[in-house]
């Protein structure tokens, strides 16, 4: 046994807004820091104590936000830095906290010391940014971008490639000069001296680049991978030490990282000696569901029950005892949980988005929703690539599509199943015209299903996802034993059910979710002793579990 150290942050719950597609308070169709404020009290009520807020920098939007030309300055498109601190006092006014996406690995290509950067080899601003000499008349190495194409981009000024690990517009800070970091830990102590009170880290696990050779090429793949030069460096390490001492101990933050890596890497960043980060964001579960070819993150592959629970169970007990862990399915960058591992069918839709919450509020570690899955948001489902808005679509539309490597159709498949799109349709309010997230035109269609699926009916019907997301985060909140439990899987084996149970403090609760469209025999809740906390099901039978049926009991 150990003991767990207590924090705000382990206790919180905390609701992630992708601000253009929240609430549009003006009628341009993008969502804006006011329709953010004006929403407040939705997610009071709704009990989360942490917003996280995707990026509102100033930003000319090639990544929506992820390219961010002034650190110090609000997108215009959502407001001003007066709504903004408007925004942060009714945030706390209401007592809850705000943490801002810091986008640090790299910046857009129209900030201004990436202008600087490019005007030539003798420049000061240089150095901020990485660049090489081509090889035979090519770029410096094989590295391929995480959104499709060589990682290097040709700059006709000074006759040098430039670094850029996502689109050509996000060129790579160069973290080794000491003068980029002083400039971005200046810039975090300048957001945290306003009041916020975190960050969450884009790619973290990225910026510390060690060496620039090839990288090994996976059959059937254009370009070599740059990770073993470019993630999880003792580079990498050393930065985030020294911006913890720098800046993230003089105040009293939630830090997560995003990063990809396994359990491992994860206990370096969140290790509970506190040098580095609170807690990272897996991603084995969600982006390990591939086909392992080429096309990466484009395949048919679903979510079958014993992948994700031996990859989240793994996390649980690897992580438990030496680093705190998060909890999320859902988020900007991945298709809508319920269509991607419950069932958005009229039949199940409900149940499943609820099975889902259950799991993601009753593992060990902070749980984050994402907007509009309270409200079991689904999928949109576009048939035809001018429907998307995402660079990550057409970068991979023009690489696998456009060059006769994939048909069309097959890629249409994946984009509909897997597209960040998908969750990135605008908030779903009542059944006004464009659900209510605008007067005007939408930047990205609103999804039809806003008729039935909406905030405005689920706040009033008790028996929606909506209340069952609140009633959730309230046991968070009342049972210590959901956040400090120890983890102990139960039913590894079970083809249909993920089981486990929590013990802190003389109390244990116990869970079982049937992860599938049928029933399926289950004891385990009848030999189980102890009070119903909640469950997906207003009664249940003996011997069995229903479709997508979840209990959670208490003793
Ligand atoms: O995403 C990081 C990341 O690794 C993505 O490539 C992710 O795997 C991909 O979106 C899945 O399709 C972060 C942000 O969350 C994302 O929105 C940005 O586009 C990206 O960094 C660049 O800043
Ligand atoms: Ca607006």
């Amino acid at each position: 046994m150990f003991t767990e150290k207590k924090a705000w942050w382990k206790e919180a719950v905390v609701y992630q807004i992708y601000p253009r597609s929240f609430a549009d308070s003006n009628g341009d169709g993008i969502g804006d820091l006011n329709g953010i404020t004006e929403h407040l009290d939705y997610l009071k009520n709704l009990g989360v104590d942490v917003i996280w807020c995707s990026p509102v920098y100033a930003s000319p939007n090639h990544d929506n936000g992820y390219d961010i030309s002034d650190y110090r300055a609000i997108m215009k498109e959502f407001g001003t830095m007066e709504d903004f601190d408007h925004m942060l006092s009714e945030i706390h006014a209401r007592g809850m906290k705000l943490v801002m996406d810091l986008v640090a690995n790299h910046s857009s290509d129209e900030h201004a010391w990436f202008v600087e950067s490019r005007k030539g080899r003798d420049n000061p601003y240089r150095d901020y940014y990485i660049w090489r000499d081509g090889v035979n008349g090519g770029p410096p190495n094989n590295w391929g971008s995480c959104f499709s194409g060589s990682a290097w981009e040709y700059d006709e000024v000074s006759g040098q490639y430039y670094l850029h690990l996502f689109t050509k517009e996000q060129p790579d800070l160069n973290w080794a000069n000491p003068k980029v970091r002083d400039g971005i830990f200046d810039m975090m102590c300048w957001w945290c001296d306003k009041g916020i009170d975190g960050f969450r880290m884009d790619v973290i696990g990225m910026i510390g680049k060690e060496s620039f050779e090839d990288g090994p090429v996976s059959p059937g793949a254009l370009y070599g991978d740059f990770s073993p030069f470019c993630m999880h460096t003792h580079t990498t390490h050393a930065y985030l030490q020294e911006m913890r001492r720098r800046v993230l101990d003089k105040y009293d933050l939630l830090t997560v990282g995003e990063t990809s890596g396994n359990t491992d890497n994860a206990l370096q960043y969140a290790n509970n000696e506190g040098t580095e980060l609170n807690m990272v964001f897996g991603f084995e579960h969600n982006d390990g569901l591939n086909d392992g070819t080429e096309l990466g993150k484009w395949s048919d592959h679903g979510a079958p029950l014993a992948e994700v629970r031996k990859t989240l169970n793994r996390w649980q007990m690897s992580l438990q005892g030496k680093a705190w862990n998060t909890v999320y399915l859902g988020n900007h960058d991945q298709p809508r949980q319920v269509s991607r591992y419950g069932n958005d069918s009229e039949l199940f839709r409900t149940v499943s988005a609820k099975m889902l919450a259950t799991l993601i509020h009753t593992l060990r570690g902070t749980p984050y929703v994402y907007q509009g899955e309270e409200l079991g948001m689904t999928n949109i489902y576009f048939s035809s690539v001018d429907e998307y808005q995402d660079v990550e679509n057409h970068n991979a539309w023009h690489q696998w599509v456009e060059s006769g490597r994939v048909d069309a159709q097959d890629m249409l498949r994946y984009f509909a199943r897997i597209s960040r799109d998908n969750a990135r349709t605008p908030m779903q309010w009542n059944t006004q015209q464009n659900a209510g997230f605008t007067t005007g035109t939408p930047w990205l269609p609103v999804n039809r299903n806003y008729l039935f699926i909406n905030a405005e009916d689920q706040v009033k019907d008790p028996n929606s996802v909506y209340h069952y997301y609140r009633r959730l985060i309230e046991l968070r909140h009342n049972n210590p034993v959901i956040v400090y439990g120890l983890f102990t899987p139960l039913l590894e084996d079970d083809p249909n059910v993920w089981a486990y149970k929590r013990e802190y403090e003389g109390k244990t609760l116990t869970v079982a979710l049937n992860w599938t469209d049928h029933k399926v025999p289950c004891t385990l809740m009848d030999e189980t002793e102890g009070v119903e906390l909640i469950s997906n099901y207003p009664s249940h039978q003996k011997g069995i579990l229903q479709p997508y049926e979840a209990i959670v009991k208490l003793l």
